[in-house]
């Protein structure tokens, strides 16, 4: 068995999940957030048979779409009542990000 942890934009997360569930595959939907932009994204936890990872990580490419997001610094205060601002940048964010990984057991307890 394997688990397919795929960090998504959470735009995609509902219809990601509803499509898993409609090709008979569970998964837990996790609210996280990303360490660069520290704005919040959504992880997907799928446990599959290791010949279903490869229906799993196609079904995530359907439903997940890069999307460019404005990267910038929060403002930081150098003296009261002075803020410094960075400039925006522009990052592609996704579709998503997967990782596969081995389970050493499963139970349903
Ligand atoms: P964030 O960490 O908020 O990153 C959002 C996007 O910012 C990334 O998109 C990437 O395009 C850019 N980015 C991240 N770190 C950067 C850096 N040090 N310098 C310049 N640009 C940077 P994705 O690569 O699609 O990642 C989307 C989200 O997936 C990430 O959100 C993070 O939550 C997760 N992620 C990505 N790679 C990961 C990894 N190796 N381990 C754990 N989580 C990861």
């Amino acid at each position: 068995m394997k688990i397919v942890l795929a960090i998504v934009q959470s735009i995609d997360a509902p219809v990601l999940v509803a499509a898993l569930s409609a090709a008979g595959h569970q998964s837990t939907l996790l609210s996280t957030t990303g360490g660069f932009l520290r704005s919040g994204n959504s992880t997907v936890l799928t446990g599959v048979a290791e010949d279903g990872v490869d229906e799993v990580v196609d079904i995530i490419g359907v439903h997940c779409k890069p999307r460019v997001e404005r990267s910038g610094t929060a403002p930081r205060a150098i003296q009261p009542g002075e803020l410094q601002i960075s400039p925006p940048s522009q990052v592609e964010v996704g579709g998503a990000v997967v990782f596969v990984l081995d389970v050493e057991r499963f139970e349903r307890i």
